[in-house]
């Protein structure tokens, strides 16, 4: 494995049993679990220099402001924007979606514009964009996937026009694994004009990302799925675009003179991020991003291809598991939803809790990639640095006792 087994003492939670078995903690693209480092970032804020940023004039407030904007600095480098204004802080990758989505879409689209989405997108990157078409009177139009869980790139010829303005999609899907060609459609979304909106949720934790390499204009990514805090979050943008958009929110910190029907605002990242930030979570983000890059990014890639490989190879051994999405591991993350058989993927995720196995079992946020796949729900497992082979073989005996049980059921 590329990633030593060591690494797991480093997240205190792996320590724990759950129905008297070791925690197996597959669900890490719905929140990864967090280093005895971060949570110590939490601690020590809290503890040794609490205070509001960017008001204070006293030592403790100065010495948050410096943490927090240090912070931005980390998460800017790690995703290779050109400078740390680049970078606003949100709650979340979907605070983040629909930052662009109010701040540059209402402003920029007219009746008739389209915004080309694609069929695996993750409710966050399709509902705001569904609200903003309404209030525009713009058209959603949907590149879709094969029966491999690649998106049809043929089709950009008929969907990619004139009229998009915006391309909005996902680099890698929360269900499928897909890791999608974003530089190259990025590439031809701008020739016919339209900006390029990631939804990095799922691929900046799991591999390096970098925004010049991508083209893309926005990147949304979350701090939690990182191995950093839930409730931090941040927006990628090109600095020339956030400069001529107006604030999202509007409120205390964001502004530069207030009259009584008129104000200014603070450049970028500072306008569109009014009232109090999450100043904790977001220094002990950039503890996690220290963190992540000190085993490396690539390595991590790497680590996961392994054990995505392996997974596969086992659920294909056992028969009767389905798996959605691509297998090849160049291709595709570490993300994988299956079937089994068809026993209902919430009693798959019940009998695995009770060998202290976690796993996700719905829809994911994806209904209609599930409708596209012509199913209610699936199972997900879904790994990172920490998970090791052995939690894998682990899944494999659970999924077994799964079908032992549902065997049994007449049908
Ligand atoms: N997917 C999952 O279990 P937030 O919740 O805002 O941090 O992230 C939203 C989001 C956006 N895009 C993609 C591709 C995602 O996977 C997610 C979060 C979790 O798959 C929770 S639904």
């Amino acid at each position: 494995m590329a990633i030593p087994r060591t690494v797991r003492e480093d997240f205190p939670i792996l320590r724990r049993r759950v129905h008297g078995k070791p925690l197996v903690y597959l669900d890490s693209a719905a929140t990864s679990q967090k280093p005895r480092q971060v949570i110590e970032a939490l601690v020590r804020y809290y503890e040794e220099y609490n205070a509001n940023v960017h008001r204070g004039i006293y030592a403790i407030a100065e010495e948050a402001t410096a943490r927090y904007e240090e912070a931005r600095g980390k998460v800017a480098a790690f995703i290779g924007a050109r400078r740390p204004e680049e970078v606003i802080f949100t709650r979340s990758t979907t605070e983040a979606l629909n930052l662009v989505a109010y701040a540059w879409g209402l402003h920029h689209l007219r009746e008739g514009d389209e915004i080309l989405l694609t069929e695996m997108e993750h409710h966050s990157n399709l509902v705001p964009w569904q609200i903003i078409a309404a209030m525009r009177g713009a058209t959603l139009r949907f590149l879709p996937f094969d029966e491999e869980g690649f998106l049809v790139l043929d089709d950009l010829e008929r969907v990619l026009t004139e009229r998009t303005k915006v391309v909005a999609i996902s680099h890698q899907s929360n269900v499928l694994g897909t890791i999608n060609p974003v530089a190259e459609i990025a590439e031809r979304a701008h020739a016919v004009g339209a900006i390029v909106v990631v939804d990095g949720a799922q691929s900046v934790p799991h591999m390096p990302v970098d925004v010049k390499e991508l083209g893309c204009d926005f990147l949304a990514f979350s701090g939690h799925k990182m191995c950093g805090p839930t409730g931090i979050g941040a927006l990628y943008g090109r600095y020339e675009l956030l400069e001529a958009m107006p604030p999202f929110h509007g409120g205390g910190e964001m502004i530069q003179l207030v009259h009584l029907h008129t104000s200014t605002y603070k450049d970028p990242p500072w306008k569109f991020e009014a009232g109090t930030p999450n100043i904790a979570d977001a220094i002990a983000w950039g503890v996690a991003v220290d963190y992540l890059s000190g085993i490396g990014m690539e390595a991590i890639r790497v680590h996961e291809k392994e054990l995505v490989r392996y997974a596969l190879n086992r659920l294909q051994e056992m028969g009767e598991v389905k798996v959605y999405g691509p297998r090849d591991v160049e291709r595709r993350g570490s993300a994988i939803a299956f079937n089994v058989a068809d026993v209902h993927p919430h009693d798959v995720a019940q009998v695995l809790d009770q060998e202290g196995i976690c796993i996700r079992a719905g829809h994911h946020c994806t209904q209609p990639l599930h409708r596209r796949l012509g199913v209610a729900a699936t199972a997900r497992a879904s790994f990172y640095l920490y998970n090791t082979e052995e939690d894998i073989d682990k899944l494999v005996a659970g999924l077994q006792r799964v079908r032992e049980l549902f065997s049994r059921v007449p049908r």
